[in-house]
């Protein structure tokens, strides 16, 4: 099921750098974002904007008509990750569409930037601290929770620790999400037990959708 309006045709984007011509305001963004990150060669995050990537994100004005296309909601699941670019391989964009009341497990970011802007509704993170000791087993330490609303953008990264995203809305939320490099699409992830702190490896990540056409499940 998508959620939001469904996407309509008209285009008033600008043309952009590299010539193409963009069909809305939000694929003005992902060619942008593209754009920021460079051409495919020498993948590494060491000299990734982020502010510049974070200011892309903040300038864009959330409209479900340009990216409703992308957000197919699943409520017998906690999220749904719906592939939009690749960035010339250089990193993951995804619309990310949250059930009413649910939320993602604990989660490390595989070394990778992670920038969340949200489309639809209030998300809520929560940040802990990396358990220090993984012989002692105990309930993990929450350092902020923050609520974002619609078009705010966020950053998150290994260093600044762990988190959990929540939807405690009674609708789906829908957020865009750029990680680059893309480890965790390659690698996965770890999650975390909130009681115990213990971690287990998440070895992929599984789309939901893939260019705004659903996959097999
Ligand atoms: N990292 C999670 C979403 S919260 S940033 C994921 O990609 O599934
Ligand atoms: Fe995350």
């Amino acid at each position: 099921m998508a959620v939001g309006v469904v996407s309509s045709s008209i285009s008033f984007g600008v043309k952009n750098v590299v010539g193409s011509v963009p069909s809305s305001q939000f694929e003005g963004l992902v060619l942008a974002l593209k754009e920021a990150l460079g051409p495919s060669s020498g993948l590494t995050s060491d000299d990734v904007d982020v502010g510049f990537l974070t200011r892309l994100m903040l300038e864009y004005d959330s409209n479900p008509a340009e990216w409703s296309k992308y957000a197919f909601g699943d409520a017998s699941r906690g999220y749904t990750r719906n592939l939009v670019d690749e960035g010339n391989g250089k990193s993951n964009l995804l619309v990310l569409v949250w059930s009413p009341g649910k939320g993602s497990p604990i989660h490390d970011h595989g070394n990778a930037h992670c920038l969340m802007k949200i489309l639809r509704g209030n998300l809520t993170e929560t940040r802990y601290a990396f358990p220090e000791d993984d012989e002692l087993e105990g309930p993990m330490t929450v350092i902020s929770e923050k609520t974002y609303k619609e078009d705010a953008v966020t950053y998150m990264a290994d260093e600044l620790g762990l988190h959990r995203v929540s939807n405690r809305g009674s609708d789906f939320a829908v957020s865009l999400h750029l990680y680059t490099p893309p480890n965790v699409a390659k690698e996965g992830c770890h999650i975390f037990d909130e009681k115990t702190g213990k971690s287990s490896r998440v070895p992929g990540c599984h789309y939901y959708s893939a260019y705004g056409r659903l996959l097999k499940q």
